[in-house]
């Protein structure tokens, strides 16, 4: 039965008919290029990397910048993009973001024109894969601490540091890396083939295994001068790309929890026991009522994200808000789900259990709850209850 999408309050009517097709066009490719294979992808602990072009050909890679072979659609729409990836799977949803909003956007904000000439159009196309290396083992939330340093050197930079969890490591041509120089963080395209370079990936992820993940280590790193991004300085640049990247998951997550209700709901319908569907007992349809109450709620949120990053009002707050939320609630209903599957939620069989598992990693990377939580807190108390 053709796919289609929890829509309690109308909100479809609310979009532009960009926005439907740009979510539609995205719906179709997951289920036809997505789903029959992400299972095996999650099992072998690999990721599609086939599907990279595809995305280049859609233009769903930095779908919203404008310029330099970008498609310059809505916020909005790129927002239900990132939705419809992680109807599929967190770590497709999780490529598109790093490339996207984590690589593209600051050599689009922060970068010289020689630098969006140079990587911007190959990496619309998905022809030069990105990663983003901000986490380092010893400092995750607080990445002010970070140890990473960058040298002056004659023709260049020497960069030296270790970066930790990094989404498409192992698989990219240049990763954006920060780094302190002169003690201000500074971020830099890094070749991956540049000397002193090395990629090695984290095995035993018990989530987001379709989704690489690396470890960076930067040893005498040796870059040329045009690597600087010139036009940042300091904490806001990476933070900065985090707000595209969290505004993109606020919208991911309502994907994972649209998954987990239309799984729950078809097999609560079938699932017979005490001699009816397990779908007519009250419990069952009280945990029905409360996805389809939380997912309604979030496509509301998402919708005047999107607006109000569109007026160019929206503040990064509003953004910890919605990926808080958001990703709270996915995480609930996809256990939900999974409880309503019984032990057939336990196998990959069927998509809720791998949700589930992937939702813990959405739940800790781009900040994590508590510290979204305290971002919100710090904003309406006017304190910092972050450390010192
Ligand atoms: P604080 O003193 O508050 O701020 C330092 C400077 O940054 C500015 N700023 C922001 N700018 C833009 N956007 C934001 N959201 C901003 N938040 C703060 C601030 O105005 C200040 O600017 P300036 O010019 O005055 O210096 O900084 P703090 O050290 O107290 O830290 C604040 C905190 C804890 C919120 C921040 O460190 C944080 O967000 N920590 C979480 C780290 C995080 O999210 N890491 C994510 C790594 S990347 C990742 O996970 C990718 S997952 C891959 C995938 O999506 O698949
Ligand atoms: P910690 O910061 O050590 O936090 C551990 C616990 O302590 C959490 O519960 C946290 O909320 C809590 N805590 C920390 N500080 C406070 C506080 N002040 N008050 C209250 N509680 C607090 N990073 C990148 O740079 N690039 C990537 O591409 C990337 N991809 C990732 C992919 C995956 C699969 C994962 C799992 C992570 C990825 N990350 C990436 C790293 C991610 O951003 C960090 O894991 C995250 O920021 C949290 O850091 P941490 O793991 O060091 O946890």
């Amino acid at each position: 039965m053709a796919y289609s999408e929890l829509d309690y309050y109308a909100i479809d009517g609310l979009y532009t008919e960009e926005e439907r097709m740009a979510r539609d066009t995205v719906r179709e490719l997951v289920t036809r290029e997505v789903m029959p294979t992400i299972g095996k992808h999650f099992d072998e602990g690999t990721f599609p990397t086939e599907l990279v072009a595809k995305f280049g050909s859609l233009g769903i890679l930095g779908p919203s910048l404008k310029g330099y072979g970008c498609a310059g659609m809505s916020p909005t729409a790129y927002g239900l993009i990132c939705q419809e990836l992680e109807r599929g799977d967190s770590g497709i949803r999780s490529f598109c973001s790093v490339q996207g909003s984590l690589c593209m956007y600051p050599i689009w904000a922060y970068g010289t024109e020689e630098q969006k000439q140079k990587y911007l159009p190959g990496m619309a196309a998905g022809e030069i894969i990105g990663c983003f290396g901000l986490t380092e083992p010893d400092f995750g939330s607080n990445p002010t601490g970070m140890l990473t340093r960058a040298v002056k050197t004659k023709n260049g930079y020497t960069l030296n540091g270790t970066k930790r969890w990094i989404t498409s490591g192992s698989i990219a041509d240049i990763a954006i890396i920060w780094a302190k120089l002169d003690d201000k963080i500074r971020g830099f395209i890094v070749p991956t083939k540049s000397e002193g370079f090395e990629a090695r990936d984290i095995h035993g992820k018990w989530s987001l295994r379709a989704s690489i993940t690396s470890e960076l280590i930067l040893e005498d790193c040796k870059v040329g001068e045009e690597a600087l991004l010139p036009n940042i300085a300091g904490l806001r640049g990476p933070l900065g790309c985090l707000n595209q990247a969290r505004f993109g998951i606020a919208f991911g997550a309502v994907g994972t929890m649209l998954a987990c209700y239309d799984e729950a709901l078809s097999y609560a319908g079938d699932r017979v026991q005490f001699g009816r569907p397990i779908a007519g007992f009250q419990l069952v349809q009280e945990k029905l009522a409360t996805m389809v109450t939380e997912i309604t709620k979030a496509q509301l949120l998402n919708l005047q994200l999107g607006r109000l990053k569109e007026a160019e009002t929206l503040r990064p707050q509003q953004v910890s808000l919605a990926k808080r939320n958001n990703v709270y609630w996915a995480r609930e209903i996809a256990r939900t789900g999974r409880d309503i599957l019984g032990a057939n939620g336990v196998t990959n069989d069927y998509q809720c259990g791998r949700h589930m598992l992937n939702i813990e990693s959405v739940f800790t990377y781009e900040g994590t709850h508590d510290i979204h939580t305290l971002v919100i807190g710090q904003d309406v108390t006017g304190l910092n209850a972050f450390g010192s």
